[in-house]
């Protein structure tokens, strides 16, 4: 049910109350009803993004209907057009990839449902398509991994530095961005190379396999991995103790996330640094749902608050981590 019509109605029903002296508290607003759209469970960081949100909507009393796409956007859209035809008061959803959105975005403008974009952002020519973006700078994140090895580099000035990156989802945002934003901040030291670059799907089967391949083609040329998530590195370091080397020392290990697995790795000494992403959006997104529908002002763009955490600090935030 539309969620303002629902609003309407429960105020004749309150008046109506009133008169016969039942109290207003008798009478609940409806549930806003809630359609989200999930990438997938490809990652620590995708279950605790999807613990999240679940909570939140338990907590909020929010009606979520939850479609998980497993990393398919034919899936993702199936299910926004399924939350249409359910007529929910709000789509939310982690696009798989930037593009290809325009069509199913307009449908849900035409039915006059808004749209909450969480996690990843979309391409579209009219940024009226969806109300609002909640999510991470991956940009910053990748500018801050290259600046930790930059960093790094000071140690060994004039060595030439050899990287392979394992990059994300091909066509998703946090894979365009986390590698324009570390290749950034490295062209400030010409001696650091990235020599292979090669997608891992943001899963530790991948990251190993990509690794092995990495490994076998270069192995004794590689100094660096850049890993676009905490999941691939985990795979990839797999891969680096089987062919003889020691993740963190003879590869350092540079990765995104801040997963409780990256933090385990930094204090096994096998993981240098990773770059914090926050997944825990759920109850920003459950308070802008609200606001959307209710028509209150929502900013275009609400950024997630996040952190560096070298592998010298790991033992001691380790207590503090929530995912
Ligand atoms: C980032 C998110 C990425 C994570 C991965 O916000 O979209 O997808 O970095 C996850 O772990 O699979």
């Amino acid at each position: 049910m539309k969620f303002a019509r629902s609003g309407v109605l429960a105020s004749l029903a309150c008046a109506f109350m009133a008169s016969v002296g039942v109290t207003q508290a008798a009478v609940a607003a409806p549930a806003l009803s809630m359609g989200f759209s999930q990438v997938g469970a490809e990652s620590e960081w995708r279950s605790a993004n999807s613990a999240s949100i679940k909570d939140a909507a338990k907590k909020d009393g929010v009606n979520l209907k939850f479609a998980d796409a497993q990393q398919k956007q034919e899936n993702q859209v199936k299910a926004i057009r399924s939350f249409i035809a359910q007529k929910v008061d709000v789509i939310a959803f982690s696009p798989v990839v930037e593009s290809g959105w325009e069509t199913v975005l307009r449908e849900a403008k035409a039915a006059n449902i808004p749209v909450i974009l969480t996690d990843r952002a979309v391409n579209v020519s009219d940024p009226s398509l969806y109300a609002t973006f909640i999510g991470s700078d991956f940009v910053e994140e990748g500018r801050r991994a290259g600046r930790w090895l930059l960093e790094r580099a000071r140690k060994t000035p004039g060595q030439s530095i050899n990287i392979v990156e394992l990059q994300g989802t091909v066509g998703s945002a946090p894979a365009i961005d986390r590698k324009r934003g570390f290749e950034q901040e490295i062209a400030a030291n010409p001696k650091l190379k990235i020599i292979r670059s090669q997608s891992g799907d943001f899963t530790r089967a991948k990251g190993k396999e990509v690794m092995e391949a990495f490994l076998k083609a270069q192995g004794k040329d590689i100094q660096v991995l850049y890993a676009h998530n905490d999941d691939m590195a985990i795979g990839a370091i797999q891969a680096i103790e089987e062919a003889g080397l020691r993740p963190g020392v003879d590869i350092l290990v540079i990765s995104i996330d801040g997963v409780k697995g990256a933090f385990e790795a930094m204090m096994a000494g096998k993981m240098n640094v990773t770059v914090e992403c926050n997944p825990l959006l759920g109850p920003q997104l459950m308070q802008a749902a609200r606001d959307v529908v209710g028509h209150k002002p929502v900013p275009k763009r609400i950024t997630t608050v996040e952190g560096v955490f070298p592998a010298e600090v790991a033992a001691r935030e380790f207590p503090n981590r929530k995912y």
